[in-house]
């Protein structure tokens, strides 16, 4: 008997080991369902490649790491489900949240007066976006990325101070684990690509990245504008789409570098007007 590897069938794998569902477990669910086992590893084996390949992730990362919990991670004070988290200087809303993966939506985290600060601060030194390259540990042109970007040192300046300490007491973690803030831009048509924020462990360079704070755990994603249409933050891994709003946030956790966090998440394509984010990356350890 020949059996067929459907696109329903690749859909279910890939969603059970997304889940976190071992592949030697998925593989037993095949055989008692009556799959050949040679046939089977066959199918798990050619789509958990395909999956991890259009995510640009290297399959021996799966092998690499482990699924239990490795790192701690930041974690806004949640307890007593808050509408409004009071930061000193600041009170922000919680908007929506998610325990898996986390996310953490926050309304008014910046004050329009902050976001117009900071993208006068950023423009002049745009340009077009670099990414860490996991392979080599440097810095590289990504096709996934078409947006313009520029980081600031961390304490640069008042503005940028100010709001570094808003976001260490928001999500309880140390203000010297925090990367620079990095600020994007995407015009029409722009995007980036669905991607894991953590490095690879698998890649050549990513020891070569670890020593600068070891591996990132969380990232916060600040809307500096409204754009007219498009420029959402996706999780595909869960079908959720949090709007870009100007002062809002996004932020989400992953408490090992593995794609059971579910923390894929991409910036879909603006559609008209244009976008500015401005992405702090937290480190398990103190960033140099
Ligand atoms: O601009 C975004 O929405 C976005 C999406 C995915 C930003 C990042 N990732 C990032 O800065 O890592
Ligand atoms: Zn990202």
């Amino acid at each position: 008997m020949t059996q067929v590897i459907t696109p329903e069938l690749r859909r279910w794998i890939v969603d059970q080991v997304v889940a976190g569902h071992t592949p030697e477990t998925v593989l037993q669910s095949m055989c008692t369902s009556g799959w050949q086992e040679d046939v089977a590893l066959d199918a798990l084996e050619t789509t958990l490649a395909q999956h991890l390949a259009e995510h640009g992730v290297n399959p021996d990362t799966v092998a690499a790491t482990s699924p239990d919990p490795v790192l701690s991670v930041p974690e806004p004070d949640l307890s007593g489900a808050p509408g409004l988290i009071d930061l000193g200087d600041r009170q922000v809303s919680v908007l929506t949240t998610l325990a898996r993966p986390r996310v953490v939506v926050f309304g008014g985290l910046l004050s329009n007066e902050e976001c117009d600060g900071l993208i006068a601060a950023a423009r002049p030194r745009m340009a077009r976006s670099l990414t860490v390259e996991t392979q080599t540990g440097g810095e590289a042109v990504n096709a996934d990325r078409t947006s313009d970007g520029m980081f600031f040192r961390r304490g640069e300046t008042e503005l940028i101070d100010r709001i570094e300490q808003r976001i260490a007491r928001l999500v309880r973690w140390p203000l010297h684990n925090g990367e620079g803030l990095q600020v994007l831009n995407y015009q029409p048509g722009a995007q980036y690509k669905p991607h894991y924020d953590y490095f690879d462990p698998a890649a050549a360079g990513t020891a070569t990245i670890l020593k600068r704070g070891g591996q990132r755990v969380g990232t916060l994603v600040m809307y500096l504008n409204t754009p007219t249409q498009g420029g959402a933050t996706t999780f595909p891994d869960v079908g959720l789409a949090v709007a870009a709003q100007r002062g809002n946030a996004v932020f989400f956790s992953y408490d090992r570098p593995h794609p059971t966090t579910q923390t894929l998440h991409g910036g879909a394509p603006v559609l008209a007007g244009e976008k500015w984010v401005a992405t702090k990356w937290l480190r398990e350890g103190e960033f140099v």
